[in-house]
């Protein structure tokens, strides 16, 4: 039995439980091991009305070339955050010389939430991150970014099957393969929507137990990311991170854990191993 090893290029936001900060601890839990390149150095994230920003990107060549010095492959290559336009063929030319045909490629768009874009976001950025798709195993939008990335109009949300599997035909004319767009608020439901690339498709349907936190699209696609790489088939991890998820957004709200500072999953992550 190998290990397996995972690449997470993603922004490390030092306070606020999001991006790098939950990947390592939710990656390392589900036994792979997990490498991580900075796209990003956050004092927090941006969702607080201040923060500090150095964008990596004159670095992540330099860094990642050093990679290559010792030989590195990985079993998955997960994305998250970009911090600028220039960042998007980084990651092209980083999966081009790290990627074998097994390599399972997982791209998270971060982009925004309830429709709108987040502080860094801009139309050039936007636009870039759609070229990742056709490199991508797996894309882990949720409602916004998959609206951005198809190049649809954001609505309200609700979970319509028909207009989930509409937004998920334009997002596979893009190069997308399978797709899961992440909680989408549905009455008192969450729904996550699975597209497979062989077009089956399911709606997953919980409970919503909690307020909106922070970096719960974090958490879910670092769960997906270690269980793609685990072989684990893709219904299932979807349904294993959005019960993790639900499950750590109710003890937030009972720990009175502000919805700016994420969730405290590290009460439950022994729970994932
Ligand atoms: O959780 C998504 C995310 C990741 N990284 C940074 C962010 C956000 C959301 O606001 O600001 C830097």
């Amino acid at each position: 039995m190998k290990q397996k090893r995972i690449a997470v290029i993603n922004d490390f936001s030092g306070f606020g439980r999001c991006s790098m900060m939950v990947s390592v601890p939710i990656i390392s839990a589900m036994k792979v091991q997990c490498c991580g390149m900075p796209t990003a150095i956050l004092s927090n994230h941006t969702g607080y009305p201040d923060f500090f920003f150095d964008d990596y990107t004159d670095h992540m060549r330099e860094y990642y070339k050093k990679w290559a010095k010792l030989g590195l492959h990985f079993d998955g290559i997960y994305t998250g955050f970009l911090g600028s336009v220039r960042q998007v063929s980084i990651v092209e030319d980083f999966i081009e010389e790290f990627a074998g045909k097994s390599t399972k490629i997982i791209v998270d768009p971060v982009m925004g939430d309830n429709g709108r874009r987040y502080a860094t976001i801009g139309d050039n950025l936007c636009r870039e991150i759609r070229k990742l798709l056709p490199l991508s195993s797996i894309i882990t939008p949720n409602l916004t970014e998959a609206c951005l990335l198809a190049g649809i109009e954001y609505r309200e949300p609700g979970a319509d099957e028909a207009e989930l599997k509409a937004i998920s035909q334009k997002l596979q004319l893009r190069g997308a393969r399978n797709i899961v767009i992440t909680g989408i608020s549905d009455g008192d439901d969450i729904c996550d929507f699975v597209w497979q690339e062989n077009g089956e498709y399911e709606l997953l349907r919980q409970p919503c137990t909690g307020s909106a936190h922070a970096g719960t699209g974090d958490v879910f696609a670092s769960v997906i990311a270690a269980d793609a790489v685990n072989g684990v088939d893709l219904t299932v991890s979807v349904k294993r991170a959005a019960s993790f998820v639900g499950k750590a957004i109710a003890l937030s709200d009972k720990m009175e854990i502000p919805a700016q500072d994420g969730v405290c999953f590290e009460e439950i992550l022994g729970e994932l191993a």
